[in-house]
């Protein structure tokens, strides 16, 4: 490939104080890419924004290759250490009076470039003292193959510039120290040493840093090694790879990650309700009416469930103290396992620690490497770990589309086993699968069905029993759920065959690697279990607050739809979504916005969950307010 090479080259500043440089030299067909990744680096700086964006594309005269130095690291614990070592570095290679050289390095904080000073005299060689000497025109060769990192990779420009420099004719060695408050690794390198990395060179969070470059040669030469250090193109062959990370200042690196965030309407942070949750709760002293809990049947605070978790406790202890499989279970897990089968009408259950591990655990017992797993594309973050975790290949089908899982699942004959997964309900859209289709399908195509009810339970059907109970159709292969929710408790659960259940014993890792829930929330949900049985009357009341919620926002012209008790009221904008949900919020009700990645980004949408203890009037309140706030 002969295609001509070019230098890209970007500088950022603000109010003319330097932001952000780069440069680059990649063959001509990248060159349009690399200058876009570039401005974006500038643009997306966490030093501020600029206001002055100079990219500058050239092609040089010649271009020399140069082998990369070896590179060695050392750690070193303290910046004290870290600076005798470089010294110590400095005189091996014969250089002396090095204890003055390292007091020289205070003059070199204020360059943008580097101190050339002569390694015997300690005279300064480089002709502008206010900027110093800068060595550009320089790129790793491999660079685009490796694309242009979105964050500074302080290695990947060290090594680079370190071996321009002691290609340099004249230099002997240099010392640098970087000038980013967080990154305290900076290194010697020398002609016959090569790169030494020093780990702790300086205080963290000091914003001083420099370079020295030593000469030693005839005065006559010094015009040529400035010039080589300014303009000659240079490419560096076989930089050895340090992993990013390792290379990355890495708390610089989480601080953009933020501001990026940030600048997104992404930022999320925990809030502390200050009294127990229910239809309503306090924040910050204030009474709201929660409109976003989960405890669809208002469960968690009921009295004969709090007390079912109260004896528990004392009769069992608050914690198992042990995984399932070895001293964790304890009659309560046992009992309530009974209870879940009972009621979902299956042989059997089995109780995780969480509902996310129920997804994650079963999905990878039942899949690995060599198979294959049909998944919603608007399936719950647990589902779609648990198809990462299991190895297998993942098909993603259009949302509760089950003429594309159809078609899909027909090209997947040469795998071991097949799965289908889908959420029952689904938890940002709240509408409902297809199960009678759904296992027809999977049927057909000898492929397990496995459904996550985990806002479906205690909601759908008559007496909350879930989609096989609203269809009247049969189980499919696997239903997981959730004690988290309806039931009022904490946990995850799986319902299916005897055989299938004592297969997740045996190879659902975060069911056997966790430590077993406590007494009290596996005692908390068999009472919740108990209640939901002798009182249908709260399901209907939960159905009639969705009809009339629906209603009172079809009456102010909100066109809102659901299948369950989740209400999604699209917003788009994520910035958008927020102040919605922070105005709703001064105003007493707690609505709560949910953006990407929880659903795609631009579909961010204010989320009402509806409970069964909801009064009319604060949803009718809620139902105006909403119609107020989105200019309807
Ligand atoms: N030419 C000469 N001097 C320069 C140049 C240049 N192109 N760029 C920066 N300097 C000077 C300037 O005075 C800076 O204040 C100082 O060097 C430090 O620059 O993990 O990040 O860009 O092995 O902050 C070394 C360790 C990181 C890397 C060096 O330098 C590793 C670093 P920084
Ligand atoms: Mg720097």
């Amino acid at each position: 490939m002969n295609e001509p090479l070019y230098s890209v080259k970007m500088r950022a500043s603000e109010s003319g104080a330097h932001i952000s440089g780069a440069e680059r030299i990649v063959p001509s067909s990248a060159a349009p890419r690399t200058a876009a990744a570039l401005v974006a680096r500038a643009l997306n700086h966490s030093k501020g924004t600029p206001d002055f964006i100079n990219v500058k594309l050239e092609r040089p005269s010649s271009i020399i290759r140069l082998k990369s130095l070896p590179v060695t690291t050392h750690a070193t614990r303290t910046p004290e250490e870290g600076l005798s070592l470089a010294a110590e570095l400095l005189s091996k290679d014969g250089v002396g009076r090095v204890a003055e050289i390292m007091a020289k390095f205070a003059e070199t904080y204020a360059l943008r470039g580097a101190m050339l000073l002569d390694a015997d005299t300690l005279e300064r060689l480089d002709p502008d003292p206010e900027r110093g000497v800068r060595a550009t025109c320089m790129d790793d060769a491999d660079s685009t193959l490796k694309g242009v990192p979105s964050a500074k990779n302080h290695f990947a420009e060290a090594i680079v510039l370190a071996t321009k420099v002691q290609n340099a004719p004249g230099v002997i060695a240099e010392i640098c120290v970087s000038d980013d408050p967080d990154y305290t690794t900076g290194y010697v390198a020398t002609r016959s040493l090569g790169y030494h990395r020093i780990t702790n060179i300086k205080e963290r969070g000091s914003p001083l840093g420099g370079r020295i470059f030593l000469y030693r040669g005839p005065r006559s030469d010094i015009p040529e090694t400035i010039r080589f250090l300014e303009q000659q193109a240079v490419l560096v062959e076989d930089v050895p790879a340090i992993s990013a990370e390792a290379a990355t200042d890495r708390f610089a690196s989480i601080a953009e990650e933020r501001s990026i965030r940030a600048d997104r309407g992404l930022l999320r942070s925990c809030r502390t309700m200050d009294a127990p949750t229910g239809p309503t709760a306090r924040i910050d002293g204030r009474d709201v009416v929660v409109l976003s809990s989960n405890d669809y049947l208002d469960l968690a605070s009921d009295p004969a469930v709090v007390s079912a978790a109260a004896d528990a406790a004392r009769q069992w202890g608050a914690g198992s103290g042990g995984s399932r499989l070895t001293t964790g279970t304890q009659p309560p897990h046992v009992a309530l396992e009974e209870h879940l089968a009972r009621f979902k009408g299956t042989e059997s259950a089995l109780v995780f620690p969480t509902g996310y591990m129920a997804n994650v655990g079963v999905i990878s017992a039942l899949a690995r490497k060599g198979d294959v797993i049909l998944s919603d594309e608007l399936n719950h973050a647990s589902i779609i770990d648990g198809c990462r975790l299991s190895g297998a290949d993942v098909v993603i089908y259009a949302h509760n589309d089950l003429s594309d899982l159809e078609r899909r699942i027909s090209s997947c004959r040469g795998y071991r086993r097949r799965v289908a997964v889908s959420d029952a309900v689904f938890s940002m859209d709240g509408d409902m699968l297809d199960l009678p289709r759904f296992i027809d399908i999977c049927r057909r195509h000898d492929a397990f069905s496995v459904i996550d009810e985990a806002h479906a339970t205690g909601v759908i059907g008559a007496t909350g029993r879930g989609l096989s109970e609203h269809f009247s159709c049969p189980h499919p292969d696997v239903i997981v759920g959730t004690l988290s929710k309806a039931l009022g408790s904490t946990g995850g659960f799986v319902c299916a065959s005897r055989m299938m259940v004592d297969h997740f014993i045996n190879s659902a890792r975060s069911f056997i690697f966790s430590t077993a829930s406590g007494a009290p929330a596996m005692a908390a949900a068999d009472a919740a279990l108990t209640v939901i049985e002798s009182q249908p009357e709260r399901i209907a009341a939960l159905r009639g607050n969705v009809r009339f919620f629906i209603s009172e926002l079809a009456r102010r012209g909100i066109e809102a739809r659901t299948d369950s008790a989740i209400v999604p009221i699209r917003i788009g904008d994520e910035r958008l979504a927020l102040q919605a949900a922070d105005e709703l919020l001064k105003r007493g009700f707690l609505i709560p916005a949910i953006r990407y990645p929880t659903v795609k980004r631009g579909e961010a949408r204010l989320r009402v969950a509806i409970m069964s203890s909801h009064g009319k009037d604060d949803l009718a309140r809620a139902a105006n307010l909403l119609a107020r706030h989105l200019g309807i």
